[in-house]
């Protein structure tokens, strides 16, 4: 592939979703366009590409425009999947992700960010991270990942907002009784992959080279 039939990622690298999206790309082996994007100053390109503006998007090369992390990450793995992160789209590994990205998420933006929501009285945003972390905890008893004993889907849809979580504040989580939890947080961050898909890059600008990015590059 040419640089010119490559798709292009649009992403951020302190974004959840794009680290999930990322994660995938590397794994799959496939090749993009990087471009970083600085959310409070996103390129026109961007908001072309895709309305609603979020990250990541991934534009193919016929135009077709992917603007969901999860399907982005179907896409990559569908192509190539050398860990067969895919053998764990199982209906209950989808389920978890869904929890994940609905209510574990609502609970870790108001958690981080109380200043930014109404108070909704009842609601403990802490409290309701807290008992979705408990119920990985409980997964994790049988193996060191949430499906099996090596990562799929399902751990690397979901660890990137755990690790949100965890680092809001980390004396409240250093001190949280959940050790099969820590483990397969630290062993999927500290992988060379997470180290990888990390790497800083400045904001891309329109008169800037392409940046070919992939773990074949
Ligand atoms: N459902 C989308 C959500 C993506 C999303 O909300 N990304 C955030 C950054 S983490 C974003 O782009 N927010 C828009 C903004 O901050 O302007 C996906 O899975 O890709």
């Amino acid at each position: 592939m040419t640089a010119e039939t490559l798709p292009i990622l649009y992403t951020f690298r302190r974004c959840p979703y794009a680290m999930r999206a990322r994660m995938a790309l590397w794994a799959s082996g496939v090749k993009v366009i990087l471009r970083e994007v600085k959310l409070g100053d996103k390129p026109l390109a961007l908001r072309e590409a895709s309305p609603k503006a979020t990250v990541p998007v991934l534009v193919l090369p016929d135009g077709k425009v992917i603007d969901e992390s999860f399907e982005i990450m179907l896409w990559a793995l569908r192509k190539s999947d050398p860990d067969h992160w895919l053998d764990g789209e199982s209906p209950e590994a989808l389920t978890l992700i869904q929890r994940a990205d609905g209510e574990f998420k609502k609970a870790l933006d108001r958690f981080k960010y109380p200043e930014r929501f109404a108070e909704e009285p009842g609601y403990d945003a802490k409290a309701i991270g807290v008992q979705f972390l408990e119920e990985l905890e409980q997964r994790l008893e049988t193996n060191l990942f949430l499906f099996r004993k090596s990562p799929a889907l399902a751990d690397i849809a979901i660890f990137p907002f755990v690790r949100q979580f965890a680092n809001v504040d980390k004396n409240f989580y250093t001190a949280l009784d959940l050790p099969k939890l820590k483990l397969w947080l630290d062993t999927l961050t500290v992988s060379k992959e997470f180290e990888a898909i990390m790497t800083k890059f400045e904001p891309w600008k329109p008169e800037q080279d392409r940046l070919i990015w992939g773990s074949r590059v």
